[in-house]
């Protein structure tokens, strides 16, 4: 089933690399902060009908609509384009996002960065991988941690929360990114690129299959109160490898 879903993923990442002229293809949805072009339109449909087509009785949940039956046995969870405005901008850093969750479980999840040819994928209780190699989470400790964050730019009432939580891992770790695609952040810190990863408020085809890769490579994914996440939900997330794992207590403790 894994390489099922990759061989899909792959090919739907090709439209990615052949799109041109993609500014002047994107239009705003709820604000300047969240775009949408015909190309994450195009590679929606496509793994829509190529995902359906693979398991036909499961429900399809998407960030371009198109919903249907989130509430059968298996789900795919999808984001065509996860870091839309990077893509816009020509800046080569967004990825495919697709989970299969079974009962609310993520089964397998892949994330792919056609533009740098990565795809990170896994399968649960089975590991994960970067292009087929199994990768593990770093074992640095917060001092020495990379954190990566969403800075929750559509709901600027998280604003105070975001960044008391930046302003104390600025403090307490070696730096930061912002990179701005959940599913590649969270890939990165599954691979050691990064130690910890939080944002206030994600959506379920952001983080689904990036939170199986996570804790397949050894780390942990849970609510910013250290809950585990309803994978069907809108939810606030903090990823961290083991090292980093009492970071729950303190982003329970910052709620601004
Ligand atoms: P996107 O690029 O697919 O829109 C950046 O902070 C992260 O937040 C990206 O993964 C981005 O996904 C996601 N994001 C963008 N708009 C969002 C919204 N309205 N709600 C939740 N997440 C969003
Ligand atoms: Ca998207």
């Amino acid at each position: 089933m894994l390489e099922r879903i990759i061989s899909i993923v792959r090919r739907a990442g090709e439209t990615i690399l052949q799109a041109r002229d993609i500014e002047s293809a994107a239009q705003e949805k709820s604000s300047a902060a969240d775009l949408v072009t015909k190309y994450d339109l195009a590679v929606q449909e496509f793994l829509r009908r190529e995902l359906l087509f693979l398991v036909p009785q499961a429900g399809f949940l998407g960030e371009e609509g198109d919903g249907c039956a989130p509430d059968r046995e298996w789900v795919f969870i999808v984001d065509p384009i996860d870091g839309t405005t990077n893509f816009v901008r020509g800046c080569h850093h967004s990825a495919i996002s697709v989970a299969l969750a079974r009962n609310g479980v993520v089964e397998y999840g892949v994330v792919y960065n056609p533009f740098a040819n990565e795809l990170f994928s896994a399968e649960r209780g089975r590991g994960a991988w970067c292009n087929g190699a199994p990768i593990r989470v770093s074992t640095r400790d917060l001092a020495h941690a990379i954190f990566h964050s969403g800075s929750t730019i559509y709901d600027r009432s998280f604003t105070p929360r975001s960044f008391a939580i930046m302003r104390y891992l600025y403090d307490s770790a070696l730096d930061f990114r912002r990179l701005a695609s959940a599913a590649l952040d969270l890939c990165y810190v599954a691979c050691g690129r990064a130690e910890v990863f939080f944002e206030c408020r994600l959506l379920p085809w952001d983080y689904a299959a990036g939170m199986l890769i996570v804790e397949e490579a050894g780390g942990h994914v849970t609510t910013l109160d250290g809950q585990a996440p309803n994978v069907l939900q809108t939810s606030g997330i903090l990823a961290v490898n083991d090292r980093c794992a009492e970071l729950w207590q303190v982003t329970k403790s910052i709620q601004e």
